[in-house]
C-alpha cells in the first residue's frame, strides 16, 4: 500500500480540500482561523502551506466567524460549507454558541477547536478546564449537545474514521448539521503513514429518499378528504431546491400557501396563492387561512412555535397536519401524519396520485387587503416623528430589487420583515432557528462571500450590532461590501415591548431605563467608521433610500445610522405567543397579562 507521511493537521487539511460537491466545487470551501497555542504550530502549519489551495481567512471573534460561515452555507442551501478552527479554552468555548445556532438551523459547519494534550505530559496546559472526577473532560465536551456529530481527535488514525462521518452529517439531508472534531494539541503535530487512496479527490450529493408507500397513500387520502387546506413551507423546501416544485404543486391543485421564516423567499410574494405567513408574526390573510384550514400541509417545516402561534393557530378541532418532512421527528409534531422523503420527491408522487384533484379558490380578496394595509404601513412618517420599524422596511422596500438578499437575525425586525417584507424568490435570509443577537453583520459578510452577485442587505438593531460588530473590520480587509441599516432606538425596543405586554415595566432593556450614572450615547458612525466601514447618518427615510442606492455599488460594507421610534410592533397580522406570565404578582398589570396567559394556554391543547 502506497502511504504519505503527514502530521495529522497536515492530513485534515489535504483531506478536506478534496471533498468535491457534484458541480466540481470544494465542499468546505476554505476555514476561518484565530489561532492560539492549541491550534497555531499543528494545524496554522497545514493551512499556511495549503493556502493556495484552501484558503484561510482571520476572523475578529470565533463565534462570529462562525456566524459567516454558517450564513455562507445556508446561502448555498447546504450544498457548501466552511470549517473554523480556535486555538482550546475559550477561542472553542467561544464557537459553542454558534455551534447551537447551527444546530437548531440545522446547518452545516465543520468546528476544529485544539484541544488538550492527548498525551497529558503538560497538564494542565494554559486554558485547560481540570475535572475532578473524569479525565476525558475538557471545554470542549460543550461541543457534545449542539453538534451532530463530535469526535476527539487524540491519534493521528482517528482522522481516517472521523473526517468520512463529519462530511456524512454535513451532507445527510435529514441529519444535516454542525461537526465538531476537538483536535489535540499534540496529535495535529504528530505524524502518521496515511493511506495514499485516502486522499483522492471525492463527491458528495445530497440524497433524495423516496416516501414509504402507506405513509404516502395515507397522505394522498388525507389530501383527498380535505376541503381547504393550506400549506406551510419551510425551511427544508429551500434546502431541498424544492421551491418550482412546490409552486407548481400549489397551483395544479389550487392551495395557497405560507411561508415560515425559513421558508420565506422559496417563491416569489407576488404569486397570488402565496399568503405571506403564519403564526405570531404571521399575516392577517395567511392566518385566516390558517384559522379556517382543516388540512395544514407542512413541507419541510419543524413547526416552531412562531409558526404554529404556539400550537393556538394549528391545534384547532378538526384540523389535521400533514407533515411532509425528510426527518421522522418533525414528521409526528403534535400528532402530525408524517410523510417523510425528500420534498421535491414527496410533492412529486404526490400530485401524481392527486391527478387533478383542485380546490376552490382560497380568500383572494383578504390578500389584496393586506397587501394594501401594508402599503399604508410603509408610508413614511408625517412631519419630523422618528420612523417605525415598518416605516423603514418601506424605504429599505423601494430602495431595493429583485436582486437583494435582506438578513437579520433578532431584535424587532426578523418579527417585522416576516409579516411585511415582500421577498423575491431567494431574496430572504432570517436567522431565526437561534435567533441570535450578533448573527447580523457576520452574517451578511458570508452571504456575501457565498452570493457576490447579490445586494446584501443587513438590517440590525443597536442592541445586536453592539453585541457583535467586529466583522466588520474582516469584511473591510477582505472587500466584502454589503449594506447595513442600523436602526437605532437607543436599546432592547422588541423586549421592552414584550416585557410590558406580559405586565412587566419598562426596566433595564431600553438604555434610559436601565441603571446608569451617565446617560449612553454611543457614535455609531465613529464605531463602524473606525473600522473601515462607508458611513452615512440619515435622519429621513427620504434619506435612506438615497444612501441605500448609493451603498448598492459601493466596494465596501456601508453603516447607515437611522434613529427610530421604540414604541410601535408592527401592529399587523400576528397571533398570541406563549411567554409565561408570573402568576402571583403585586402588579395589576400582571395579573391581568397572566388572566390573558391563562385563556390562550388553555387553546394549545384542544387537540388537532
Ligand atoms: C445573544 C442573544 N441574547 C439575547 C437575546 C434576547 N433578545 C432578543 S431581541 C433582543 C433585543 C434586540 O435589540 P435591538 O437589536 O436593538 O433590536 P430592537 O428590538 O431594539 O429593534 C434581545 C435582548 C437574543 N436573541 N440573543
Ligand atoms: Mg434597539
Amino acid at each position: 500500500m502506497t502511504t504519505i507521511r503527514l502530521t495529522a493537521a497536515q492530513a485534515m487539511v489535504k483531506w478536506l480540500s478534496v471533498q468535491m460537491t457534484e458541480e466540481g466545487e470544494r465542499f468546505i470551501e476554505g476555514i476561518w482561523a484565530i489561532f492560539g497555542h492549541g491550534n497555531v504550530a499543528g494545524i496554522g502549519e497545514a493551512l499556511y502551506h495549503a493556502k493556495d489551495s484552501f484558503p484561510t481567512w482571520r476572523g475578529h471573534n470565533e463565534q462570529t466567524m462562525a456566524h459567516a460561515a454558517i450564513a455562507f452555507a445556508k446561502t448555498h442551501k447546504r450544498r457548501r460549507a466552511m470549517a473554523v478552527t480556535s486555538s482550546i479554552g475559550p477561542g472553542a468555548t467561544n464557537m459553542v454558541t454558534a455551534a447551537a445556532l447551527a444546530h437548531v438551523n440545522r446547518l452545516p459547519v465543520l468546528f476544529v477547536p485544539g484541544d488538550v494534550f492527548a498525551n497529558r505530559a503538560p497538564d494542565p496546559v494554559l486554558q485547560q478546564i481540570e475535572d475532578f472526577d473524569d479525565g476525558t473532560v475538557s471545554a470542549n465536551d460543550c461541543f457534545r449537545p449542539v453538534s451532530r456529530y463530535f469526535d476527539r481527535i487524540s491519534r493521528p488514525e482517528h482522522l481516517l474514521t472521523a473526517l468520512p462521518r463529519a462530511l456524512r452529517v454535513m451532507t445527510d439531508p435529514a441529519n444535516c448539521g454542525p461537526v465538531c472534531l476537538a483536535f489535540c494539541q499534540d496529535t495535529q503535530a504528530e505524524a502518521y503513514d496515511y493511506p495514499a487512496d485516502f486522499f483522492e479527490p471525492k463527491v458528495w450529493f445530497i440524497r433524495r429518499p423516496e416516501p414509504d408507500q402507506r405513509e404516502l397513500e395515507a397522505a394522498v387520502a388525507a389530501i383527498k378528504a380535505a376541503k381547504k387546506p393550506l400549506i406551510v413551507a419551510g425551511g427544508g423546501v429551500i434546502y431541498a431546491q424544492a421551491e418550482v416544485d412546490l409552486l407548481a404543486f400549489a397551483q395544479k391543485h389550487n392551495i395557497p400557501f405560507v411561508e415560515t421564516q425559513a421558508g420565506k423567499g422559496a417563491i416569489d410574494w407576488e404569486n397570488d396563492l402565496h399568503f405571506g405567513s403564519p403564526g405570531v408574526t404571521g399575516t392577517a390573510c395567511g392566518n385566516k387561512l390558517a384559522a379556517e384550514a382543516d388540512l395544514v400541509i407542512g413541507v419541510g417545516t419543524r413547526f416552531q412555535d412562531f409558526t404554529t402561534g404556539s400550537w393556538t393557530v394549528f391545534s384547532a378541532p378538526g384540523r389535521k397536519i400533514l407533515s411532509i418532512n425528510i426527518h421522522g421527528y418533525d414528521g409526528q409534531k403534535r400528532g402530525s401524519q408524517p410523510l417523510v422523503a425528500d420534498a421535491k420527491v414527496a410533492l412529486a408522487k404526490l400530485t401524481a396520485a392527486l391527478g387533478d384533484t383542485r380546490f376552490a379558490d382560497p380568500d383572494f380578496a383578504a390578500r389584496k387587503d393586506w397587501f394594501a394595509t401594508t402599503d399604508g404601513l410603509f408610508a413614511p412618517p408625517e412631519g419630523n416623528a422618528l420612523p417605525t420599524d415598518a416605516q423603514i422596511i418601506g424605504a429599505v422596500t423601494r430602495a431595493t430589487g429583485k436582486d437583494s438578499v435582506i438578513m437579520s437575525a433578532a431584535g424587532t425586525m426578523p418579527g417585522a420583515l416576516h409579516v411585511l417584507w415582500r421577498a423575491a424568490a431567494g431574496g430572504y435570509h432570517m436567522e431565526y432557528g437561534f435567533s441570535c443577537m450578533g448573527y447580523e453583520v457576520a452574517g451578511a459578510m458570508g452571504i456575501k462571500m457565498a452570493a457576490p452577485e447579490k445586494h446584501v442587505v443587513c438590517m440590525v438593531g443597536d442592541g445586536s450590532y453592539m453585541m457583535a460588530n467586529s466583522e466588520l473590520a474582516t469584511a473591510v480587509m477582505m472587500a466584502v461590501p454589503f449594506t447595513v441599516v442600523l436602526t437605532d432606538n437607543r436599546g432592547y425596543g422588541c423586549i421592552n415591548r414584550l416585557q410590558q405586554g406580559c405586565g412587566g415595566a419598562p426596566f433595564n432593556n431600553m438604555l434610559d431605563d436601565s441603571y446608569h450614572v451617565n446617560a449612553a450615547h454611543i457614535d455609531f458612525i465613529a464605531h463602524a467608521g473606525s473600522m473601515g466601514a462607508i458611513t452615512r447618518k440619515v435622519a429621513s427615510v427620504a434619506e435612506l433610500e438615497a444612501a441605500m442606492a448609493e451603498a448598492k455599488g459601493a466596494s465596501l460594507p456601508t453603516v447607515i445610522l437611522i434613529e427610530t421610534d421604540a414604541g410601535p410592533g408592527t401592529g399587523a397580522g400576528g397571533t398570541w405567543w406563549d411567554v409565561a406570565v408570573p402568576e402571583v404578582s403585586v402588579r395589576p398589570q400582571v395579573n391581568a397579562a397572566r388572566e390573558n396567559y391563562v385563556t390562550n394556554t388553555a387553546r394549545q391543547w384542544l387537540g388537532n
